[in-house]
């Protein structure tokens, strides 16, 4: 049988980058775009999904013959402290319906985002392991652990191929996050590249885990074609690129540009980062199914300098 793809939430920071990948992978025919709001930029085929509504995504997974679903609508952690019941319902509310339509379809295999968020205190700060005590101060963080453990939960009952990655900040050129603590490692280099001072909302030594974009799609897509007897962990994996603070970062970019300035004024996201892993210890993606990152600070900083001011000029 050959494979279809839906994504939901493909128009987001992490969903615009890999709907392309995986176009270009499978072929625009093969995947079906969609989000809430169609931003008109999407090559290929789109529909408006609100995944919330079952019968919506049941009829376009019927319409296309759905094989696969990469199920990425989510409202994260900062956003979703904003409303945290109307979070908890479109995060929660939106996975089941994608779990039991991938069940009652005979889906081959559905991919579910996690975070970092899932973490709290009861977890060690440095290197966090992957099997952690999880007790988020989120509601994002809440509703991630609670849609690993369903996860599981429709791979154990009914045998249905659910994959997951804990996913760190993520940084990419391509495009913008919006709604999450970890956004600022985005939004400073498009700063620094526009030569304007930049005010980090967290303090300079808030150490996060963060990854690059190419090596978070190419983890995905990894975990996604891995034979299925090596996916040993059904809730969520813990992956790693790197770790660093606000002033990591900022020391990193003066290098290259000298003038970059920035400033520190912590608001109620510091409290949110305050709460997660400083670093994370993803050895169990390592054994089960060969993960690597490539991109350290230095090489993230260089391309992301490199490729927005290109963008810019
Ligand atoms: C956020 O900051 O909410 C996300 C995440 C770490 O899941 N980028």
């Amino acid at each position: 049988m050959s494979v279809k793809i839906l994504i939901t939430g493909a128009n987001g920071q992490l969903g615009s980058v890999l709907t392309a990948t995986l176009q270009d992978r499978y072929g625009l025919e093969n995947v079906v775009v969609s989000d809430i709001r169609n931003s008109g930029n999407n090559r290929g085929i789109f529909e408006v999904i609100d995944a919330t509504d079952y019968e919506r995504v049941q009829s376009v997974v019927t319409q296309y013959n759905i094989t696969q679903i990469y199920h990425l609508a989510a409202i994260l952690s900062a956003k979703g402290e904003e409303n945290p019941l109307q979070t908890w319902d479109i995060n929660t509310k939106a996975l089941l319906n994608v779990l039991e339509i991938a069940r009652l379809n005979a889906i081959e295999k559905v991919f579910y985002p996690s975070s970092i968020a899932v973490f709290g205190e009861g977890a060690p700060k440095n290197n966090t392991p992957n099997d952690a005590y999880l007790n988020p101060t989120t509601v994002y963080g809440i509703s991630k652990v609670d849609g690993e453990n369903w996860a599981q939960y429709y791979f154990l009952k009914y045998g249905l191929d659910v994959r997951s990655i804990r996913y760190p900040g993520v940084i990419g050129h391509q495009s913008l996050p919006g709604g999450g603590t970890t956004d600022y490692a985005v939004d400073i280099f498009h700063k620094a590249v526009l030569n304007e001072k930049f005010n980090c909302f967290l303090s300079e030594d808030t150490a996060l885990p963060m990854i690059y974009m190419d090596d978070v799609i190419r983890s995905t897509i990894e975990l996604m074609e891995a034979p299925s007897e090596k996916i040993k962990v059904r809730t969520s994996y813990n992956l790693a690129g790197v770790s660093f603070s606000p002033k990591d970062v900022a020391l990193e970019i003066a290098k290259i540009l000298p003038n970059f300035s920035i400033d520190y004024k912590p608001d109620f996201r510091q409290d949110i980062a305050n709460h997660w892993p400083k670093s994370i210890d993803d050895s169990q993606a390592k054994t089960d199914w060969g993960w690597q990152p490539k991109y350290n600070l230095e090489a993230i900083t260089k391309t992301m300098i490199n490729a927005l001011t290109e963008h810019y000029t």
